[in-house]
């Protein structure tokens, strides 16, 4: 009887077992996205958060004020509809809609294969709106150079240390529906000193997309993103021929 074999194959390339770590796997992906936006000095950003805490409307004000400074896609995910895209595109950005049919978060192969569609030559910042939910989101990576997340006024001011791992992977924290504060018990305070127990580094600031409060900082704090990006564009790797 043949000895059973317990040693672990290995080739000249030693491979990661990713049947047993999707992560790991989606890690891999993410990575072939993020060199691409790299190469092509396109921004790419993941936002996130509860749903309802005002992404899709934050998006649709950010895109009216930014039009003429920015090109800016959407690539916004949901369990079921087309309704946000076609918000999106009511109010004039080019926005695709990836239906995950129960999945509670994007995928880096989700968005390898919606990029399939779009075209990216004419595209200075491209924003995934990420399914609504601050747990799963949080563990993949999109390729993203910054995670947005919101919290709403209305959701309160504890959210950063119950779901510590979206503020700890997230570069900006907006809090949303600030015009609301004056009818919630939401500390701002609390809710900063909170996300930044957890994430020194993470930027806040305040939004309303219903008054305009913050949307100025907001859409600054996009256009010197994308610039930074831009100035630190990969160059093309040249190929020298004989
Ligand atoms: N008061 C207030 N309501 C808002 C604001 N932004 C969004 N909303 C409302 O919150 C609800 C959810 O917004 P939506 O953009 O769909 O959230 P999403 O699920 O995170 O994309 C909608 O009824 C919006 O009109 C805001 O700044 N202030
Ligand atoms: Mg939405």
């Amino acid at each position: 009887m043949a000895e059973k074999s317990t040693r672990t194959a290995r080739g000249t390339i030693i491979c990661d077992n990713t049947t047993m770590a999707l992560l790991k796997a989606n890690d891999y992906v993410a990575e072939a996205i993020r060199r691409e936006m790299d190469r092509r000095g396109v921004l790419l950003i993941n936002l996130t958060s509860s749903p309802g805490s005002g992404k899709t409307t934050l998006l649709q004000e950010t895109g009216k004020r930014l039009k003429d400074v920015l090109r800016i896609k959407v690539l916004v995910g949901d369990l079921e509809t087309e309704r946000d895209a076609e918000r999106l595109r009511e109010a004039g950005i080019q926005a695709w809609q990836i239906v995950t049919g129960g999945i509670c978060h994007l995928e880096g192969q989700m968005i390898m294969q919606a990029l399939e569609n779009i075209s990216l030559d004419d595209t200075d910042v491209l924003i995934i709106e990420n399914v609504g939910n601050l747990v799963c989101p949080a563990s993949f990576d999109l390729g993203e150079d910054y995670r947005v997340t919101l919290l709403a006024s209305t959701e309160g001011d504890d959210k950063p240390k119950k779901y510590p791992r979206m503020f700890f992977t997230s570069d900006l924290m907006l809090i949303s529906k600030s015009d609301l504060l004056p009818h919630l018990p939401f500390s701002v305070d609390r809710a900063i000193q909170d996300a930044r127990d957890i994430n020194p580094d993470i930027e806040c600031m305040t939004v309303s997309a219903l008054t305009g409060e913050g949307m100025d900082a907001w859409c600054r704090w996009l256009v010197d993103r994308f610039e930074q990006k831009r100035r630190s564009k990969k160059p093309e790797e040249s190929y020298d021929v004989e």
